[in-house]
């Protein structure tokens, strides 16, 4: 049957019963659900999808490799707190896209990824390009969906943007095969609706959870607020700020954290955990309460869990029911979305007074809260702090910045200050390297208005460097900075510390990363001391177009403070003496 002529009345669409194609489904449902940008890459069984396109109001990115537009869709999703889109085709695109699914799984991003398969009566031959890859995905998706049928189009592409949005965010799969994109179906965007979400039963907050939690909170003379990434999903910026506000409580982050409480207001005290502030660490080990919001008690965020926060009730408040009592037994589980249980939790939180408890932090701070990092002699060596210290300063903090992963990572959660939720992008629990330039890309299609820095390490940024060219072919401005220490640093510092330093393989060669630039179109300049950084992040910024900063940083410096994995939060390897850098500074 020929293929209604559908151009462009997807509004029509979305109102009146009409006949269409599975391929044309699918965009008029992602019409429907509000997508307007999808990344994606195309191949023999998602060919009919692109092809019909071109009737609906939706702009595609072509990506360089499939793992991209997963971390696009992921770093759109991050930015702009919508569901990200990525598209992609059977066999060796739908496997392509695992990474990027697994590091959205793991840090509670939504996305929807669309795959192509065979058609389905090869399903199970080992057609060509054939992959069950709704059975690769299931353990790193929320859920996923095989649609074989055409009219089963929309009802699983609408229940997948419902899952990946509720409760606990994350990432669903739908594996469409070719013949239920060729078939046609009346398109009842309507009746396609789930049925409406229900919250899972143990989503109750008792009142006597919450009175238990306010008398606790009274009671309390050494309280916390741990503040996860569950404060910039759930949208509770404003009531986590009221509440440590008016109990003055103080406030620390997880990495994932950063930006749900401003960086600069009196009672932030920094990052938990491995690379953590010392001052965090240690009086998180000495409070008597722990207010876990959002957060879900990982492990480089706890340590060795039988040495973690002993003298402390907890209170965790958390929306997955699978989280309460997983690694770190509380005392109240409130479990439910965040924003809504704190707004039932202040009425009952009256002012206290928390001053002698912050002057006790404020103390243990001692010499390691040194701020002089601007008054370093320049000793001719750039240091990846210097870079990131300066970035934050010259952008004003208001940047989104984009990490990969590894020492620099870590650099940029220390010194760059986070004012604003959803100006730090980065992959915590699966720590993906490559992730950084993609999820640029998609939190550039997402906030075009915002300026966009990537700052990768030369290892992680050489793993997805093909998309440049997306860069390139979109006319996009992202600020490009590569922390080029010259090794797989993060792995370096471990083979230091605990390897005997046997740098089995870390040593890193990369092409010229400003020449590699240059060859895409885009210009970029190496900077090799402090003395140049400056003018170098100006001028990445004054060009209309995406510039590189190639930073040759000292190659064997390392992250600071350290808790060996499996070792108690206060065990911590600390900066050798002598070394002028400061574990913190700021202007
Ligand atoms: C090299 C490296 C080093 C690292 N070092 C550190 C470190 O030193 N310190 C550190 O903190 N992290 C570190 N991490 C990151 C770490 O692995 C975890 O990703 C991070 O700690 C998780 O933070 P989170 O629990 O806030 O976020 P997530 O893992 O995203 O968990 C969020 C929690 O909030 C819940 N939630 C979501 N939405 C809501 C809602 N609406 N209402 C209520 N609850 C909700 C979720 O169910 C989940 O349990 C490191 C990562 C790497 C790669
Ligand atoms: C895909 C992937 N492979 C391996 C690792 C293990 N790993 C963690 S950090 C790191 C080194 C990163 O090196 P680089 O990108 O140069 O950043 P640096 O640590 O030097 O700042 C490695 C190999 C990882 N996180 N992700
Ligand atoms: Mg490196």
């Amino acid at each position: 049957m020929a293929a209604p002529d559908t151009a462009h009345a997807t509004n029509a669409h979305l109102t009146t019963p009409t006949p269409l194609t599975g391929s044309e489904i699918i965009w008029a449902t992602l019409v429907g659900e509000g997508v307007t940008d999808v990344f994606g890459y195309p191949g023999g069984a998602i060919l009919p999808a692109y092809d019909a396109l071109r009737k609906f109001p939706i702009r595609h990115v072509l990506v360089r490799h499939e793992q991209g537009a997963a971390h696009m869709a992921d770093g759109y999703a991050r930015a702009s707190g919508k569901v990200g889109v990525a598209i992609a085709t059977s066999g060796p695109g739908a496997t392509n896209l695992v990474t990027g699914i697994a590091t959205a799984m793991l840090d509670s991003i939504p996305l929807v990824c669309i795959t192509g398969n065979v058609p389905s009566k090869l399903l199970g031959t080992d057609a060509f390009q054939e992959v069950d890859i709704t059975g690769v995905t299931l353990p790193v998706t929320k859920h996923n969906f095989l649609v074989n049928r055409t009219e089963d189009v929309a009802p699983a592409l609408r229940h997948a943007f419902q899952i990946a949005r509720s409760g606990r965010p994350g990432p669903v799969l739908v594996d469409i095969t070719k013949d239920a994109q060729q078939g046609t179906a009346i398109f009842d965007y309507a009746a396609a609706a789930p049925r409406a979400y229900r919250p899972h039963p143990m989503l109750r907050v008792e009142d006597s959870g919450l009175t238990r939690a306010a008398e606790l909170i009274r009671q309390s003379k050494k309280p916390i607020i741990l503040a996860g990434h569950g404060v910039t999903e759930s949208g509770a910026m404003e009531q986590v700020r009221t509440l440590a506000e008016r109990a003055e409580i103080p406030v620390a982050l997880t990495l994932l954290g950063l930006g749900g409480f401003p960086a600069s207001h009196p009672l932030n005290l920094g990052m938990m955990g491995m690379h953590g502030e010392a001052w965090v660490n240690h009086a998180i080990q000495e409070a008597d309460l722990l207010i876990a919001c959002g957060m879900r008690f990982d492990d480089r965020v706890t340590g060795k869990l039988s040495h973690y926060a002993l003298k402390a009730k907890k209170i965790h408040i958390e929306v997955d029911p699978a989280e309460i009592n997983k690694n770190v037994k509380v005392d109240v589980a409130l479990v439910g979305d965040l924003r809504e249980v704190l707004e039932e939790l202040l009425p009952r939180i009256s002012a206290r007074d928390g001053q002698a408890w912050i002057k006790t932090i404020e103390a243990s701070k001692g010499a390691v809260a040194v701020r002089d990092i601007k008054n370093l002699p320049d000793s001719g060596h750039l240091y990846a702090a210097h870079v990131v210290h300066d970035l934050w300063r010259i952008t004003g903090g208001n940047a989104i910045v984009v990490t990969d992963v590894g020492q620099h990572q870590m650099w940029e959660a220390q010194y760059y200050h986070h004012e604003h939720p959803r100006s730090l992008i980065t992959s915590g629990g699966l720590g993906t390297m490559g992730f950084a330039l993609p999820a640029a890309i998609g939190a550039k299609f997402a906030c075009p208005e915002k300026e966009v820095w990537v700052i990768a390490g030369d290892g992680g940024f050489q793993m997805t460097a093909a998309e440049l060219s997306t860069i390139v072919q979109e006319k996009l401005k992202i600020n490009i900075a590569i922390i080029n220490n010259g090794y797989l640093g993060m792995v370096r510092q471990w083979q230091e510390f605990f390897y005997d330093r046997n740098y089995e393989s870390t040593p890193l060669v990369s092409p010229d990363f400003v020449k590699l630039a240059e060859a895409h179109g885009i210009p970029g300049r190496a900077v090799r001391t402090r003395s140049e950084l400056a003018a170098a992040v100006e001028e990445a910024r004054s060009v209309p177009g995406t510039f590189l900063l190639n930073f040759l940083v000292e190659k064997e410096d390392s992250v600071y403070p350290m808790i060996p994995a499996g070792s108690a939060l206060h065990e911590m390897i600390r900066r050798p003496g002598g070394n002028p850098l400061v574990e913190t500074a700021e202007d």
